[in-house]
């Protein structure tokens, strides 16, 4: 079936700089329905559960650091391919270079030497959907 959920995070960056509702808007404007959407505190716990795939990459402590830095928008998607649909809203990992008309692209920029505050997240398979909804929104179903 091609209706999809996925999961989305306007990360602390965003939040902070004032960008959830702008890049609400754009989920919204490309037509996705929001099924949860909640603002909540990252715990490490959970953070080690949803970035276990980059456990011990250099840049995973600092990763972690931010992404505990203040609160997240999270929310899960649903649509016809909105897995891969969100990764071309959000645009390539480094804002710097990110193709204009995405949300990294357009809001995003290198803040200090990394490129770890690009204002969102979003699932990048239907394994990870599966997997990261169950983290974020453990009473939903994928
Ligand atoms: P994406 O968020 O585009 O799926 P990813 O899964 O490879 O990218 O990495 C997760 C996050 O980790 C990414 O959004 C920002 C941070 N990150 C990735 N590569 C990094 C690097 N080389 N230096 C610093 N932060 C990095
Ligand atoms: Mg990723």
């Amino acid at each position: 079936p091609s209706i999809e959920r996925t999961l989305v995070l306007v990360k602390p960056d965003g939040v902070r700089r004032g960008l959830t509702g702008e890049v609400l808007r754009r989920i919204e404007a490309k037509g996705y329905r929001f099924v949860a959407l909640e603002l909540r505190e990252a715990t490490a716990d959970l953070l080690a559960d949803h970035y276990a795939e980059h456990a011990g990459k250099p840049f995973y402590d600092a990763l972690v650091e931010f992404m505990l830095s203040g609160p997240v928008a999270a929310m899960v998607l649903e649509g016809e391919r909105c897995i891969e649909g969100f990764r071309s809203l959000a645009g390539a990992t480094d804002p710097t270079v990110a193709a204009p008309g995405t949300i990294r692209g357009d809001l995003g920029r290198d803040w200090g030497g990394s490129v770890q505050q690009n204002i969102v997240h979003g699932s990048d398979s239907p394994e990870s959907a599966a997997r990261e909804i169950k983290i974020w929104f453990a009473a939903l179903d994928a």
